[in-house]
């Protein structure tokens, strides 16, 4: 992404996002019948057919009506599909559009986008400047496509869902990098599609630390689960000991006892579960619980962001660990190509600067840092993105998953969710603070 780009090329670019992300969503509802699209699989989740509404919706209000200035496709849904009016246990139960209705709406939808993308000069106002709000609308599309994925995780019968198994991993020889005291850039004013809880860009000291080379795989896991971690409160906090014990929690959501092993549940494959891909299906209670039995502790959102881009040789921060340009299938597990999390080690390619290994991709790693925005935040274009969630109990999560497209992840990209959710594509890694020598 660049901003000597021409018109031209912009434009075509982001018609080939919005195609993507279009061939995704149609492939994750068409999966599966119409029945299984209306019902609901979980409590966590809306039924598959609200999701696909919804899109269109958020595509109808910025593009359509607001960017477009168009009227509308339908005024009599905004109620439905607008996610703060209902949560989504409740969603089953409203007259939604049904499977038909809400493809044909997307498609409606996206025929007029498509003409006011034409007619866009993408630039002057700051909605449509570099092409932001259909940026936006990708991005958001793509987020729900990876929601969409966890309801087919949650989803019960034959699996529906295909792909190649992730490459062969190498487990990297060093455990650990350290990285030295100093400040970094943190966030970004000049990434084009950047959402605002990214911006602005802005200078951050992090104390000396050492950080794992890799995400903590499902080996290392069992001998926490295997060792009576989950009966010992030492290494629980207070409200991860309460949640641990109300919900039961014995292991990672989808593991399946096996005699004196384990089996997994992966979108309807019981399989045995690889020892050396990160684990994943974990709230950060677990993950904290499991960083205070190692002796270390979770990463904080600053450390994990200078790691993932902070290069020592420049001083400069990247968008991405292996450098500015867009994620390939050799930098990272993206996109859904694979549906799981690849062995350690995978991505040779993809490794920060500092030697951190599958920052991006993978799984979603949960760290000790709550919600807020940054010193300048301003809420854009509309405050329900990120503002209203800022001093929840949210905890941050960084780099993406397997299941996040390219289009929605990137060095600096922020999501959050709430400390006891185990139905996203979470795992982490741990930190430890520098010796007392290493401090300087
Ligand atoms: C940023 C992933 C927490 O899914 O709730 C989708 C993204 N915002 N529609 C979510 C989002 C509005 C959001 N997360
Ligand atoms: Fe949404």
């Amino acid at each position: 992404m660049t901003t000597t780009e021409g018109t031209e090329a912009l434009r075509t670019r982001v018609a080939t996002r919005l195609a993507d992300a279009r061939a995704r969503s149609v492939a994750l509802t068409d999966a599966v019948d119409d029945d299984d699209l209306v019902r609901q699989h979980s409590r966590l989740m809306s039924p598959l057919v609200w999701d696909l509404a919804h899109i269109g919706n958020q595509e109808e209000l910025w593009l359509v009506r607001d960017v477009g200035g168009r009227e509308p496709v339908r005024c009599d849904i905004d109620n439905l599909y607008d996610a703060f009016q209902h949560p989504r246990a409740d969603r089953p139960a409203l007259p939604l559009l049904d499977p038909t209705e809400a493809r044909h709406y997307v498609r409606e939808v996206r025929d007029k986008v498509l003409d006011v993308l034409d007619r866009s000069p993408l630039e002057g106002r700051r909605l449509e400047a570099d092409g932001f709000a259909f940026g936006m609308i990708v991005q958001h599309e793509q987020q729900h496509d990876e929601t969409m994925l966890a309801t087919h995780q949650l989803r019960s019968g034959p699996p529906v869902l295909t792909a190649e198994p992730p490459p062969p991993g190498l487990a990297p020889a060093a455990a650990e990098v350290f990285v030295p005291a100093g400040s970094f850039t943190m966030g970004t004013s000049l990434d084009p599609w950047a959402l605002d809880n990214e911006r602005p860009a802005h200078e951050v000291h992090v104390d000396a630390f050492h950080l794992d080379t890799t995400p903590v795989t499902n080996a290392a896991y069992a001998a926490f689960v295997d060792g009576g971690g989950y009966d010992d409160p030492r290494w629980w906090s207070d409200t991860g000991w309460a949640y641990r014990q109300k919900a039961n929690l014995t292991a990672p959501r989808f593991w399946l006892r096996d005699g004196a092993g384990w089996l997994r549940d992966r979108f309807g494959v019981i399989e045995p579960i690889p020892p050396d891909e990160p684990v994943v299906h974990v709230c950060f209670h677990e993950a904290l619980a499991y960083a205070t039995w190692a002796g270390r502790r979770l990463p904080t959102e600053p450390e994990w962001e200078k790691a993932a881009r902070y290069d020592p040789a420049t001083g400069r921060s990247r968008r991405f660990p292996w450098g500015d340009e867009d994620p390939g299938p050799e930098h990272a597990n993206l996109g859904q190509r694979h549906l799981s999390p690849a062995p350690v080690g995978a991505y040779p390619a993809g490794v920060s600067p500092s030697g951190v290994h599958q920052l991006i991709g993978d799984v979603w790693e949960w760290l000790d840092t709550g919600f807020t925005g940054y010193p300048g935040f301003e809420a854009f274009p509309y405050r329900e993105y990120s503002e209203v969630f800022f001093g929840g109990d949210y905890k941050m999560l960084r780099g993406g998953s397997f299941g996040t497209d390219p289009a929605a992840s990137r060095s600096t990209f922020r999501n959050w969710d709430h400390p006891i959710r185990r139905q996203i594509f979470a795992g982490f890694r741990c930190a430890r603070d520098a010796d007392p020598g290493e401090r300087a």
